[in-house]
């Protein structure tokens, strides 16, 4: 029953393919929580005051809470996407940005932020789940694999916390 499943040279290639699977996890990984080539999320958003989180600094689109509900609309998005059959995105673009430019209280603000870290910590743990197969189509997408959609989240993220550091400096709220 398969024995000749069980020569060496096979077994050599299976432990190859586990430790270069494995190294495509640690990388996935690390480019989701960022920090390496540029600031990370909680760079990006710690200690930014309370008055300027709903200020859009002169020549910009966007205030700080814009860009931090979009970040978590669509890391949100992609993940439910990635795990959940019955998922249904919002619609686009409108339901990707919060109604206004301030948050209504901090409240508001700090489970943002929570939402947003819980989203990634999850994103980060699906690809770190050796039975998540990385490059299998999802069933219920049209091509796309987990390995595209944790790539395309970290890609989305890494633009926009670029965005938020500039915002920063224009509102003089960055150190
Ligand atoms: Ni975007």
């Amino acid at each position: 029953m398969g024995g000749w499943r069980k020569t060496g040279a096979y077994k050599e290639r299976e432990a190859m393919a586990t430790h270069k699977d494995a190294a495509v996890r640690e990388h996935v990984i690390n480019l989701l929580k960022g920090g390496n080539a540029h600031a990370d999320f909680e760079a990006a958003v710690k200690d930014i005051p309370v008055g300027l989180r709903g200020k859009r600094p002169e020549g910009a689109e966007h205030s700080p809470w814009e860009v931090l509900e979009h970040l978590r609309i669509a890391q949100w998005d992609i993940l439910e996407f990635a795990r959940n059959p019955q998922h249904k995105s919002p619609d686009f673009p409108a339901g990707y940005w919060p109604a206004g430019p301030a948050p209504a209280n901090e409240k508001e603000w700090d489970k943002s932020v929570h939402s947003f870290r819980e989203d990634l910590k999850a994103m980060c743990a699906l690809v770190a789940d050796e039975s998540t197969d990385l490059y299998a189509r999802i069933p219920h997408g049209n091509g796309q694999t987990i390995l595209r959609e944790a790539l395309l989240t970290a890609d989305h993220n890494a633009y926009h916390l670029g965005q938020m550091v500039l915002l920063r400096r224009l509102l003089k709220a960055w150190k």
